[in-house]
């Protein structure tokens, strides 16, 4: 690997070597991230990033287009059959531009959207105070009932639907560990009158692989999604349209060129190539592994005594409240878990009385162990680390032992370099 950059730039070449070393031989629990085959990284390097081709196949500005098109067609038909939709956009970047081209497809200046408080679990592109898209648009939000249950408060998402009209009722996440009630959102969207969107940028992999729910089989309108974290493709985004000819042509306009110029077309091919790994019989399997890894660490926390927002979990997410139950802010478990070679990130927790950079709580997550082939067995003795980690946080001689184990665990699960 890298030859070419180790003979010509030898600095770029130790940050990569530096960059495979470090995800070989820690444990990447970061939820949204994710090792992706050599096939995928083979697509996403490939000549295909010498090409513009604004437009779509069969209708672009550029000559040359002959194999462009054969990559963003397998790239549309494989998404479609994935997630069983009738369009696929593949060009957006990634799922911040997904989701801004998706807002500008479906509304106005001024229009109102209902989404996911932050604070409870939703995303920044929902409509946080501190993003340009909230200069633009209406943000309205829901939250949990209670947040030791993860339940939506339905009733007050249909109190304020009511109120406010929203355009759009957005189902969609970062930081929520259960699933959502798409029917319910669907029947107080269809009162009023909104279009129904999911952000599954989590979960995408997830209900690919059939190991969560389709929105679209409760009559979702759209999906927006990134396609590098449960889905294990390159980094990037797209929209689906479950059957709406009128939806999906405002949001062709809305990507091109109403937001991006010239489509990524190296990570096209690369879309193509994940969502071809993604329609194997082997992805259910990983999807499936997912969720049981995801429980094995739930039943650990859960015996430890340490609190789990939505009090567990039914994804392949954990948010813990390490410093409500072990004293230890999320930002000194993210340094600490770090220095025994597991890595995650710090998170605010509902109804957080903290800060964002040094928060109560720590995410986590299993796609990336999955994809090592780690099971249940290693989902528990990581969690155990976890936590023995947290408590001993000062005990130097301690943390060396649970490094050297980690390392173990990480020499016998390689990062796989094929699914299929
Ligand atoms: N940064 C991603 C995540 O970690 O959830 C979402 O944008």
């Amino acid at each position: 690997m890298y030859d070419y950059i180790k003979k010509q730039d030898e600095e770029v070449f130790k940050a990569l070597e530096g960059e495979e070393r470090r995800e070989e031989s820690g444990v990447e629990m970061i939820p949204s991230e994710n090792y992706v085959s050599r096939a995928v990284r083979e697509a996403n390097g490939s000549v295909m990033t010498n090409k513009y081709s604004e437009g779509y196949p069969g209708k672009r500005y550029y000559g040359g287009q002959t194999f462009t098109d054969q990559v963003e067609t397998l790239a549309i038909e494989r998404a479609k059959k994935l997630f069983n939709c009738q369009f696929a956009n593949v060009q957006p970047l990634s799922g911040a531009p997904a989701n801004v081209a998706m807002y500008f497809a479906l509304m106005e200046p001024g229009d109102t959207v209902l989404g996911m408080d932050l604070s409870h679990g939703g995303h920044l592109t929902h409509g946080h105070p501190t993003t340009s898209i909230n200069k633009v648009f209406n943000f309205v939000r829901y939250k949990m009932k209670d947040p030791d249950t993860g339940e939506i408060d339905y009733d007050e998402l249909a109190k304020v639907a009511r109120e406010h009209r929203p355009k759009i009722i957005l189902a969609g996440f970062s930081a929520y560990s259960r699933e959502l009630n798409y029917a319910k959102m669907k029947a107080i969207a269809d009162e009023i009158g909104a279009y129904t969107v999911a952000d599954m940028a989590h979960i995408a992999g997830l209900i690919a692989g059939g190991a969560a729910r389709n929105p679209f089989d409760d009559g979702f309108d759209v999906i927006t999604t990134t396609t590098h974290k449960t889905l294990r493709g390159p980094r990037g985004g797209m929209v689906l349209t479950r059957e709406s000819e009128e939806i999906a042509t405002k949001i062709n306009k809305a990507v091109f060129p109403g937001l991006q110029g010239g489509p990524h077309m190296n990570a096209v091919a690369a879309k193509a190539v994940a969502f071809g790994e993604a329609l194997t019989p082997a992805f259910k399997e990983y999807a499936a592994q997912i969720l049981k890894n995801a429980k094995a660490m739930e039943a650990v926390f859960a015996r430890e005594g340490v609190r789990m927002l939505g009090g567990g979990t039914s994804n392949h997410l954990i948010l813990a409240d390490v410093f409500g139950s072990l004293g230890v802010t999320g930002k000194e478990a993210e340094t600490v878990l770090d220095e025994v070679g597991i890595t995650l990130n710090k998170n605010m927790i509902a109804d957080e009385t903290r800060t964002a950079m040094d928060p109560s709580g720590i995410r986590f997550g299993t796609p990336a162990m999955t994809t090592r082939r780690m099971k249940e067995g290693e989902a528990t003795r990581l969690a155990e680390i976890m936590i023995e980690t947290l408590r001993h946080k000062d005990d130097a001689a301690k943390k060396e032992t649970l490094r050297a184990e980690v390392k173990v665990l990480c020499e016998k699960f390689p990062v796989p370099e094929t699914f299929v």
